[in-house]
């Protein structure tokens, strides 16, 4: 059994079925979330989680780091019950936001049943089931779409898990892939309890002092190339030390130099195991999954990454800026 459902303004909501079905037969499920984990991949995870839970469905889920995962997710219901060590047994692994094999961080077991949720343009379908849909500005919204056509019930720990994740992949609904059903999704969210003005103060007003101590030195190493259509900004692996901020919270600097109004693409390069981890934003109808694929990365149209492998901050500036001023 192979079964894909994939978007074309035509719903083929069997592969839903065909999910809760593979979901009821199994015994234990390994739910597993993304490497450098995202509030996508984390909610999307939690919010199967809560159901599972409230369903008696023996499961966990999975992440290969934990002390990856941001903490700023800790009010989600089941946060702390995630795990990296694999359990003894499990006969279904459910990846949410898994944009690729290689995403998981490790191999799937061979002969291993796998129902895929996830709206990468970069997904080979690897799933035994493959609920994709490119045209989503979150995975989120396709765990929703599970629960709405298979008819389950959505608790306030599950509908809060999916706003969160649809909030934070689509930038605060700022996507263009945000379209009328995003809106619809969110009101019905609303409804099961998802509180959003509880939701933001968890989000958003619970930064560390460490982020404001870093945020200014990673401004100061702005460039810009191009005449201003490019952006660039690096953090030395130096300034985490010396500020105690984790990565992940400095992500919100290059959101900040992406809103410069000339800055058609904007690059964030900083050191993560040795290499150098680069993230692309890009405005309008620039595909930076383009560029990020030329160095084997991937991601989404208007948003991916890549490694360059150096420890030289600069040197792989120099090279991602020649490309991309080079298309
Ligand atoms: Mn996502």
């Amino acid at each position: 059994m192979k079964k894909d459902f994939i978007l074309n303004n035509k719903l083929n909501t069997s592969a839903f079925e065909d999910s809760l079905k593979l979901i009821s037969e199994s015994r234990y499920i390994l739910i597993v979330t993304h490497v450098s984990p995202d509030a996508d991949t984390i909610s999307s995870a939690l919010a199967l989680s809560s159901y599972f839970h409230e369903n008696k469905i023996n499961h966990k889920v999975f992440n290969v780091d934990l002390s990856d995962v941001p903490k700023r997710l800790d009010f989600l219901a089941h946060f702390t019950k995630m795990i990296q060590k694999f359990p003894k047994s499990y006969d279904l692994i459910i990846t949410v936001d898994c944009g690729a094999r290689s995403r998981l961080g490790f191999e799937i077991p061979e002969n291993m049943k796998v129902i895929n949720f996830d709206h990468h343009k970069s997904n080979d379908k690897f799933g035994t089931i493959n609920l994709l849909d490119i045209n989503k500005a979150s995975t989120a919204e396709i765990v929703y779409d599970f629960f709405k056509f298979n008819g389950l019930y959505i608790s306030k720990n599950a509908a809060t898990c999916l706003y969160v994740g649809i909030y934070e992949d689509s930038l605060a609904f700022t996507s263009a892939r945000c379209d009328e059903s995003t809106y619809e999704k969110i009101n019905f969210l609303v409804k099961c309890g998802a509180d959003a003005s509880g939701i933001a103060s968890n989000l958003l007003r619970r930064d560390s002092l460490a982020k404001y101590r870093i945020m200014p030195k990673i401004l100061e190493s702005l460039e810009l190339h191009d005449e201003g259509k490019v952006a660039s900004i690096y953090a030395e692996e130096i300034w985490f030390k010396q500020s105690g901020a984790l990565m992940h919270e400095t992500e919100e600097v290059l959101d900040m130099i992406f809103s410069i109004a000339v800055v058609k693409i904007a690059v964030y390069l900083r050191i993560v195991n040795n290499k150098v981890r680069i993230s692309l934003r890009s405005k309008g109808n620039i595909d930076v999954s383009l560029i990020a694929s030329k160095f084997n990365g991937g991601g989404h149209f208007n948003a991916s990454g890549c490694i360059i492998e150096t420890k030289d901050l600069q040197k792989a500036k120099n090279i991602i800026i020649k490309e991309i001023c080079e298309k």
